[in-house]
């Protein structure tokens, strides 16, 4: 439980909402390959920004599975919104290299930008039917990895909505705690 420091970053899992991460550089949106409003994440991140965020989008859509492209954060209180289209489970396969390529796109575009701070969501884990500990396992797997390689972001931050998944990716990244990665 709470924050746990992993080669230099600090790493923590949260429940709530990932449109209130105010103290957050970037949130991650779990985003249609259109990068429109939608359900789920899609649709509280873009309620949330307004309709600049959408109209921004357009010229980078459509983006592949696995892919992420980034924008301003428009009226959230964060500077950038960084668009992964994570994999729907069953059809884009690999599911967990695709479900990867989400989260170390996602920080390279951090890094190229200089954020400090990143919020994730459990990407693909919704309307994209991911089951929840095998893509808490990838995303933990992948991100302490990076962590190892030594990355410019300092904080990562998953945004569960419930407290069963915010344990279940505790429990993934506790895992990753002492493991050679
Ligand atoms: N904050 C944090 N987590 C949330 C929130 C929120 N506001 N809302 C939902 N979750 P999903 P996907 C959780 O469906 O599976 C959209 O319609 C949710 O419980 O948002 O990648 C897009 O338009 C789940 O665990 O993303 C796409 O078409 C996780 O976030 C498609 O769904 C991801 O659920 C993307 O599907």
């Amino acid at each position: 439980m709470g924050q746990h420091s992993i080669y230099g970053v600090t790493f923590e899992c949260v429940q709530g909402d990932i449109t209130g991460q105010d103290d957050m550089d970037a949130i991650v949106n779990a985003a249609n390959a259109e990068l429109r409003t939608g359900g789920g994440v899609a649709g509280a991140i873009h309620r949330a920004a307004g309709p600049g965020l959408e109209e921004e989008c357009r010229s980078k859509a459509p983006i592949q599975p696995g892919e992420a492209v980034i924008s301003g954060g428009h009226e959230l209180p964060n500077r950038y919104v960084i668009h992964c289209l994570g994999p729907v489970y069953g059809i884009d396969e690999p599911a967990d290299e695709r479900l990867a390529d989400c989260y170390r796109n996602a920080i390279a575009l951090a890094e190229e930008k200089g954020l400090r701070s990143v919020a994730f969501p459990a990407i693909s884990t919704g309307a994209f039917g991911y089951p929840m500990e095998s893509a808490a396992r990838v995303a933990m797997r992948t991100l302490v990895f990076l962590a190892k390689q030594g990355t410019s972001v300092e904080h990562i931050r998953f945004v569960l909505f419930s407290e069963e998944d915010r344990s279940i990716h505790d429990q993934a990244l506790g895992a990753m705690v002492d493991r050679d990665v």
